[in-house]
This record gives structure tokens, sequence and C-alpha cells, in this order.
């Protein structure tokens, strides 16, 4: 199934949820960037959003610098954002 873009009034409302996401600039994408105690801590949750993204098969775009880990979402076989983002985005939040 080819997940469905999101409409811009879609996109806001499920932002409003999200205060800690920002919406790129090309309006395709949410990021968020976290740090963590040290580069164990950031790995581990790598690590347990690596199982979720698996199980989900919906896989973030993500750096790692030592304890501070970039997010960003977007759906590609959408061409922008989906409700995969926001329910990737929501499951983060709540691992933290
Ligand atoms: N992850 N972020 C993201 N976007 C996708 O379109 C996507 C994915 N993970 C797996 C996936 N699509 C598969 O369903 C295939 O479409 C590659």
């Amino acid at each position: 199934m080819v997940p469905t873009r999101l409409t811009d009034t879609q996109r806001d409302a499920a932002l409003a949820e999200l205060p800690e996401w920002r919406l790129r600039g090309d309006g395709l994408a949410i990021e968020r960037k976290l740090a963590f105690a040290d580069f164990a801590e950031a790995f581990g949750f790598m690590a347990r959003l690596a199982i979720h993204a698996e199980k989900v098969d919906h896989h973030p775009e993500w750096r790692n610098v030592y304890n501070r880990v970039e997010i960003t979402l977007t759906t590609h076989d959408a061409g922008g954002l989906s409700l995969r983002d926001v329910a990737m985005a929501r499951a983060i939040d709540a691992m933290l």
C-alpha cells in the first residue's frame, strides 16, 4: 500500500501536537534534534528505534555525532509527509 501524502492542513494539525518537531524548509519532512548523556545512551536509543522501524517498515533518516542524534522523518513513497511519519514521531517522543 503506497502511503498517502498529508495535505498541508493535515500536516499543520499533526505538527500542532508535535511541538518538539520542526517542519523542514521544503515542507516535505519533520526534524528533531536529540542530546543524550553520552554516546552509549544515544546509540541505545538508535538501536531501540531501529527495531521499531523494522517492525513498522518505516525508517528514519538520521545522523549521530557522539551523544547527539538528529532525526528527519519523511515518506519517500509518498513524496513528503504521511501518517507514518506522524506515528513515528509520536513513538520517538514516547521513547524519551
Ligand atoms: N521509510 N521513511 C521511509 N519512507 C518510505 O517510503 C519507506 C520507508 N521504509 C520502507 C519502505 N518505504 C518500504 O515500504 C519500501 O517502499 C521501500
